[in-house]
């Protein structure tokens, strides 16, 4: 069960929510695993056992095994549970993609949402509706990234998204979920300007847009700017939208190869993200990308470090022991102003 000094609790004092998504392999055969993330955390999302490549690699061949267990587990657990990812152009198997068409596309999308969040009905707090639906480099004046739903279907796959999700299961919240939103680029700067722009166009002709994702993968080479996060959180409550924090960790490529001073600075980094996300009452979630440093994504062939060592971008170490970034996430719980009653209205209010 939960430990008195974990994450959970610490977040749940100021009203919010920890946690992380779940790698299945971990999760079924390391009961150190499953261990940590019942100590540590107040919601759970599969990492890929609810994406449409896992549900249905092939025609017809259908799993929810993945997604069941880690449901059955939450729910054990008292855990709240987010779904990811009903529309998005990657984690699709090849046979989809091959299939939607201009004629079959609404059908294809209306089906697959009605079966993935059908399943899921009244268990889920926030489905990840749309994913990274924002390129700047496409060429679209609009800025949305050119996928095989918008040639299909046009801009209005969104909306079709929003909608059928409603219909399927009016108590989870519909919510947009985007990368490279976060830091303080210029190019980032271009791509929240475009976000709220397309927020503004979608929610005034009435889609169900209720929560903004933002993933949060920070980067020791692209610098903070706590003023233009701090703008752009409250731009997005404004619009009266819920804000989470879907995918946090830390690339630290460019921090000191010396774990001491590497955990350091990775935790510095977080440590400052959070203490502008956590001012803002919009948000109410905040889960890492994966709790443990061996299962991160960032090891992976192109996101590697250059000298080779393995990445530290999340709160716990190999043997489950509590890092840096794990102290910086709970001080920064702690520091945080009390929106614990805007939190609950916010909650409260239909999806
Ligand atoms: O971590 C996930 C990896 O195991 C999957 O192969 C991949 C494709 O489904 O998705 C990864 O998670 C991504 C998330 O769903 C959306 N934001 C970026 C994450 C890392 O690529």
């Amino acid at each position: 069960m939960a430990d008195a000094d974990g994450l959970r609790q610490a977040a749940e004092r100021k009203g919010l929510s920890f946690g992380t998504a779940v790698n299945i392999t971990s999760f079924r055969t390391d009961p150190l695993y499953r261990r940590a993330v019942q100590r540590e955390c107040g919601i759970v999302v599969p990492e890929n056992e609810m994406k449409w490549e896992y549900v249905e690699p092939k025609p017809g061949q259908v799993t929810h095994l993945g997604g069941d267990e880690i449901r059955d587990a939450a729910r054990a657990d008292g855990q709240r549970l987010r779904g990811t990812t009903l529309v998005w152009h990657r984690g699709m198997p090849d046979w989809v993609l091959a299939k939607i068409t201009r004629a079959s596309g609404e059908r294809l999308m209306r089906d697959w949402i009605g079966r993935i969040a059908g399943r899921y009905r009244g268990q889920i707090e926030s489905w990840d509706t749309v994913n990274e639906i924002v390129d700047l480099t496409g060429g679209r004046s609009d800025g949305l990234r050119v996928t095989p739903w918008l040639a299909a279907l046009g801009p209005g796959y969104v909306d079709l998204a929003f909608h059928t999700l409603r219909e399927v299961d009016p108590k989870a919240a519909g919510l947009w979920n985007e990368d490279d939103v976060c830091l303080g680029a210029d190019w980032m700067e271009a791509r929240r300007t475009a976000v709220l722009r397309l927020l503004e166009t979608f929610l005034a002709r009435g889609v169900p847009i209720r929560r903004f994702g933002l993933q949060s993968h920070l980067n020791s080479l692209v610098p903070l700017d706590e003023t233009a996060l701090r703008r752009f959180l409250a731009r997005l409550a404004g619009l009266g939208l819920a804000v989470e924090i879907t995918e946090l960790d830390i690339d630290d490529r460019a921090f000191p190869a010396d774990v001491a001073a590497r955990d350091r600075a990775v935790a510095d980094l977080a440590r400052r993200y959070l203490d502008v996300v956590l001012d803002e009452p919009a948000v109410l979630n905040v889960l890492t990308w994966d709790i443990v440093d061996m299962n991160t994504w960032l090891n992976e062939s192109d996101r590697r470090r250059p000298d080779g060592l393995p990445q530290r971008s999340l709160p716990l170490d190999g043997a489950y022991r509590r890092k840096p970034l794990w102290s910086a996430i709970r001080d920064a719980f702690a520091g945080a102003p009390d929106h614990g009653a805007a939190r609950a209205r916010a909650r409260a209010r239909a999806a």
